[in-house]
């Protein structure tokens, strides 16, 4: 096994794997090593059968692909399907919310119903809907029909999700770069064409095609998706959680929710409160359901549900032998989590057609029976307890706690408890103060390769120790929620002294008796559009562009696709994006300089590549300085 030494929890989980011999991913990263160097750089082709191509980065050996293509043509077609990758995965999720959503309103989905009436109408205000004498019901079929018409337009016209929620001064800016997309489906297809053998060669044509692909994912991903499950599910609100795989119990039932989407998640924890006297009836004391990865931020942010692991540890947790069932739906789910189930009583189901995994039960869920396949999943669950209820489990220690639940909307009801008029305007004059010297997004995932090395504990801290306010989503969120970010504690012990007060200060208008803590959890990764959104009503109460605000993001331990897609995102923004590590574009002479350089002048944004902490923190530092100096602050 490759000698790591991760975070105390986590490293208890790897060595009980070893002494029990069960093979986890550290294994299978050992086995890896040395990793390809072409596949790191980007400079491997198979677009074709008459490669696999691959471009000698020392100048020696083949400088082109059988077909000529260049290492520039060859990297940036792989970085765009790349990002065909990750946005296909938000908007397919978006759009399975969209027609859930749909099949409720026509009675054929009777498990779901609209939460938030509230943020229904404030989107159908916004897409235009005439709401006189018209149930909501209604309403809710226009809105839907406008979600739809993102996926099937063929004129050309403006994706409706991105005119709701995209800034005026970054449309005008993509539309000067012709990057205004139309229909997502669309916008996939002509990227897999270009990017196919033989078509597109011109990598700053790829690379805007990139972009485009970035605000596909955005819009017809992200901001559909938390727009449509805030309005079934609720729009989250301020709560106390906590985290760690410590949140297993013994004594319980215990369901691992692991994937996407709240629609599988929010029917089996209704299940579980439902059939808690079966569990009983068992010899347990109840039923657990605890969070992994996205899923759990969903169930985190609306029901305090615990956040049991983030993706490196959805595989761990299940050594502790006290995980009865993981229920999984789509996305980050390791193939190799059935394996260390077999060695368990745990059952690792899957729900979705799409998604299935030799080994594992697969239970259908669609929105039509969720109610009858999420009593199955729930009873299979208590079926699998009974099997364990005498055997030795191994539950780690060191629960951490947190507040969690920071959407826009409930940051803006601390913030009208000081200025009912302009919420915004207490922060802009802390931002003016430098109270709040600026902000940074964390978002993404905990690689493998990188956790044992703090990467995100060490840049969260050193932001704090500067004055920068953290917000975060993803599985980055339980990283900092297991390190004891979230929690008041860490605004003494971290923050500078300037927005130390600024936190008091909210924490006393909360009317929490304690302040803000200074890492807030804004939600999965889909909820990345919350981020967007409290900048874009940023940079429209200062006057700005979003690339002028003195802001970043930063995907510290990127791993997937979709953190590549979201990335480009905020690039097209106007945002700085730090990435670690590699991104797979270092090959290629031409997407480093535009991707790093050339996008400043386009969109305002570019990529910021450091692989060590303290540097990276440093550099992000900086152009927040260089941020606030051009406005003049
Ligand atoms: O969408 S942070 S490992 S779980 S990709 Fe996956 Fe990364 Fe976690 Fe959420 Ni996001
Ligand atoms: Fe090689 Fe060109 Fe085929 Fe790619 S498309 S595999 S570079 S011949």
């Amino acid at each position: 096994m490759l000698q790591r030494s991760y975070d105390r929890v986590t490293q208890s989980l790897f060595d009980r794997a070893q002494s029990l011999g069960i093979e986890t991913g550290i294994d299978r990263l050992g086995r890896q090593e040395p990793q390809c160097g072409f596949g790191q750089l980007g400079s491997c082709c198979r677009m074709c059968y008459m490669g696999p191509c691959r471009i000698d980065p020392f100048g020696e050996g083949a400088q082109t692909g059988v077909c000529g293509a260049t290492v520039d043509t060859i990297v940036c077609r792989n970085l765009l399907r790349e990002e065909v990758g990750g946005a296909a995965s938000h908007v397919g999720h978006a759009r399975h919310v969209v027609l859930t959503f749909k099949k409720m309103l026509e009675g054929k989905a009777p498990g779901y119903h609209i939460t938030d009436r509230g943020k229904l109408l404030e989107i159908a205000d916004r897409l235009g809907i005439e709401r006189d004498g018209r149930s909501d019901e209604d309403i809710a079929s226009e809105v839907v029909e406008r979600a739809l018409e993102d996926f099937t337009r063929q004129d050309g016209g403006m994706l409706n999700w991105l005119r709701l929620h995209a800034p005026e001064k970054a449309i005008e800016k993509w539309q000067r770069l012709g990057i205004v997309v139309s229909n997502a489906h669309n916008e996939i297809e002509e990227a897999m064409h270009r990017t196919s053998m033989g078509n597109d060669a011109d990598p700053v044509n790829l690379l805007l095609a990139a972009l485009k692909i970035g605000l596909v994912d955005g819009y017809a991903g992200l901001h559909m998706a938390t727009d449509f499950q805030d309005i079934m599910f609720g729009t989250p609100q301020v709560r106390k959680i906590e985290a760690s795989p410590a949140v297993l119990e013994k004594n319980m039932v215990n369901i691992a929710m692991h994937g996407h989407n709240p629609l599988l998640s929010e029917k089996i924890l209704e299940w579980a409160g439902r059939l808690e006297e079966d569990a009983k009836k068992e010899g347990a004391e109840g039923i657990n359901v605890v969070g992994v990865c996205c899923t759990g931020n969903e169930l985190t942010m609306r029901h305090n549900v615990p956040m049991a692991a983030h993706n490196l540890q959805s595989e761990l947790i299940m050594l502790t032998g006290a995980v009865d069932a993981m229920v999984v739906d789509i996305q980050c789910i390791w193939p190799g989590s059935e394996k260390v189930a077999e060695c368990f009583h745990t059952k690792v189901i899957t729900t979705e057609p799409f998604v299935k995994i030799p080994g594992a039960m697969h239970i259908d869920f669609e929105p039509e029976n969720a109610d009858e396949r999420a009593e199955k999943i729930v009873r299979e669950a208590i079926d699998a307890f009974t099997k364990r209820k005498d055997k030795e489990v191994f539950i780690p220690e060191g629960k951490a706690t947190g507040l969690v639940g920071f959407s826009v909307e409930a940051i803006l009801d601390v913030l009208k408890r000081i200025n009912p008029e302009d919420p915004l305007m207490p922060v802009i004059d802390n931002i003016k103060s430098g109270n709040i010297f600026g902000a940074v997004g964390f978002a993404g995932c905990p690689s493998i390769k990188m956790r044992h090395t703090n990467m995100t504990e060490i840049m969260v801290k050193e932001m704090l120790k500067n004055n920068i306010l953290v917000v975060t989503t993803g599985c980055t969120a339980h990283i900092c929620a297991q390190a004891g970010l979230m929690n008041t504690d860490a605004t003494e012990l971290y923050c500078g002294e300037g927005l130390k007060s600024v936190l008091h200060a909210l924490g006393d208008a909360a009317g929490l008796g304690a302040p803000l803590p200074p890492v807030w959890h804004m939600g999965s990764c889909v909820d990345n559009s919350r981020i967007a959104t409290l900048l874009g009503a940023l940079a429209d109460r200062l006057g700005v562009d979003i690339s002028e605000l003195p802001v970043a993001g930063s995907a510290p331990e990127l791993v997937q696709e979709k953190a590549v897609s979201i990335g480009t995102w905020l690039l097209a923004l106007g945002l700085m994006v730090h990435i670690a590590p590699h991104p797979r574009i270092m090959g290629s002479p031409v997407a480093v300089k535009v991707l790093t350089e050339g996008l400043k002048d386009l969109t305002g944004g570019y990529a910021f590549v450091e692989l060590d902490p303290l540097k990276a923190a440093e550099g992000i530092v900086q152009h927040i300085k260089d941020r606030r100096k051009a406005l003049g602050i």
